[in-house]
């Protein structure tokens, strides 16, 4: 069973390539993004109190996310790609132990390098197509600089275990697709 990490800075495409990577690898793809937004929509408690935290362009705390993790991996048999997660080193590690209660690893984490300029373009043509809540210039500059501050040093976690996939992650999204196909062999 594998169980793989998809990793960038905002915009860099996680999203876009997970649809290839759990077709591919016939995982259950599972998006902490999503599941916040879901909650939002949802209009339950926990999703006003992280509304305003995501519309600053700050990450949710570590508890919230875990929790959802935890749900998620427990009801999984498949192999799991998760996206957007783990964003915090503490979070990485959380990880590592909730799959290890489940007897598994991570196989790989796949890592999209795409120039902060390019991330902005995208994220802003983004906005004029889907309206999301957190995709304007202020928003965005605050999400680059949370993902340089507390996201970037997982990397360094998963290079330290051998488990990072370096992935350019410019150019077309089927020939991005297929270099990670590469790379995850
Ligand atoms: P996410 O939903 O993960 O949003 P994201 O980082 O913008 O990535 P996304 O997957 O949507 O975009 P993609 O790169 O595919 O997180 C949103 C917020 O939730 C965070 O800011 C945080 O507040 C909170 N959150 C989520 N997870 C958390 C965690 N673990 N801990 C704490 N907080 C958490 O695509 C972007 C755009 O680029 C798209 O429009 C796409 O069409 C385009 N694109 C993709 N590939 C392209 C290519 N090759 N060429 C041109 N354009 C491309």
């Amino acid at each position: 069973m594998k169980d793989i990490v998809i990793f960038g800075a905002p915009g860099a495409g996680k999203g876009t390539q997970s649809d290839f990577i759990v077709e591919h690898y016939g995982l259950n793809h599972v998006s902490t993004g999503d599941l916040l937004r879901k909650e939002i929509a949802d209009g339950t408690e926990l999703g006003r109190r992280i509304k305003g935290i995501m519309d600053a362009g700050q990450l949710v705390s570590d508890d919230i996310v875990v929790e959802m993790m935890d749900k998620a991996i427990a009801a999984d048999t498949q192999g799991m790609l998760f996206d957007g997660f783990p964003r915090t080193v503490a979070q990485a590690e959380t990880l590592d132990r909730l799959l290890a209660a489940h007897g598994r690893a991570l196989s790989c984490m796949v890592q999209l390098e795409v120039p902060e300029e390019e991330l902005m373009r995208r994220l802003l043509e983004r906005a004029t197509i889907q309206g999301r809540a957190d995709d304007n210039e202020a928003t965005i500059a605050n999400r680059l600089a949370e993902y340089r501050a507390k996201t970037l040093p997982v990397a360094e976690y998963y290079a330290a275990q051998g488990k990072q996939r370096l992935i350019d992650g410019l150019g077309t999204v089927e020939e991005i697709a297929a270099r990670i196909r590469q790379a995850i062999g």
